[in-house]
């Protein structure tokens, strides 16, 4: 692919077993005028690297970040179908996945459990953390590469069948999960997306089939694009699957994943993912200011835990015509 060359900024590649980064540090000045005039070069540098860090962005505020996402990846997404818990900031910017700080995020493709994935993320660093709090990055065909070919035959042959169980005080609430207090609502949600329901009182419990592996509609690259590894009950400290098991059983755990016929994936499996993620994971120190775009099936991110105080917002886009 031919990539669009910036104006007005230096850039410099890192690389680390497939994955890149490609810092560009524009030379200063207005910030609005140099994303509009270099928007073709960054869409046309996360085709090619994935993530791109725009250092010392010049953004200031947190709305501006919108604006940015705008120009430069299409059209800002609530984020609705959560698996997470987020604030809205302002508008369609919301904060980061609020985990306490001394846990790392493992790698993911965001929400690609739903089908409503967003094709980029942009994260604002509006106060970076004393130590660590990086957003690394692994290059999703990186991934799909390095597994082994069965596993990834057998993924992608079943898919992934993600299970939920939302309840006020464990995970999150269905109101919270699907933004609406009204039921009818995420029945209709539901049944458009193809997501199984069944209600219990205010207990909702759900599974949805998903894809494993994708190819981008752009560059054509295959990717493993799942979270089977983030749902699974293996990815949880061991600790805390024990009393989750305890209390509500496997068919009631918040949240869970088998292969698409319902079999299980072995917690063996989980842990080859993981390992595979964290060998071709490139993190980035976060400086206040910086901004890091991504293509969101190009490659995972995640967070490394920190201390002191720590803000990235986000907004994620999604392209009409893709
Ligand atoms: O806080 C971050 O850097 C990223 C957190 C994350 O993985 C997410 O919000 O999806």
């Amino acid at each position: 692919m031919n990539t669009t060359p910036f104006t007005g900024a230096d850039t410099e590649l890192a690389e680390l077993d497939g994955t890149h980064l490609l810092r560009v540090t524009p030379e200063g000045g207005d910030h609005r005028a140099w994303f509009t005039a270099n928007a073709e070069a960054l869409r046309a540098a996360m085709y090619e690297h994935a993530a791109v860090m725009v250092k010392a962005s010049g953004l200031t505020e947190d709305a501006q970040l919108a604006q940015i996402a705008e120009t430069v990846g299409g059209r800002t997404l609530e984020y609705n179908e959560r698996s997470t818990p987020r604030s809205r900031v302002t508008g369609k910017v919301y904060t980061s996945t609020e985990y306490p700080k001394d846990q790392s995020i493992p790698q993911h493709n965001e929400s690609a459990y739903s089908r409503n994935w967003p094709h980029n993320v942009f994260f604002y660093c509006a106060l970076a953390a004393a130590t660590g709090g990086e957003t690394p990055v692994a290059d999703s065909a990186a991934v799909l590469e390095a597994l082994p070919a069965q596993l990834v035959r057998r993924f992608e042959e079943k898919g992934v069948l993600y299970t939920r169980t939302y309840r006020t005080g464990m995970g999150l609430s269905w109101q919270e999960g699907f933004q609406s207090d009204d039921k009818g609502y995420v029945e209709s949600y539901c049944a458009d997306q193809d997501i199984e329901t069944e209600w219990d009182g205010d207990v909702l419990r759900t599974r949805q089939r998903r894809p494993a592996v994708l190819a981008h509609p752009v560059t054509g690259r295959r990717v493993w694009f799942n979270q089977a590894h983030l749902f699974h009950v293996a990815a949880l400290p061991e600790a805390v699957r024990e009393g989750l098991l305890e209390i509500c059983g496997e068919d009631g755990l918040p949240r869970n994943a088998y292969y698409g016929d319902g079999t299980p994936i072995t917690a063996d499996e989980i842990a080859t993912v993981l390992g595979v993620y964290e060998e071709r994971t490139l993190a980035e120190p976060w400086r206040t200011g910086d901004l890091l775009m991504i293509d969101n099936l190009l490659t995972s991110h995640g967070r490394r835990p920190f201390t002191g105080d720590r803000k990235v917002v986000v907004a994620m886009t999604r392209r009409e015509a893709a």
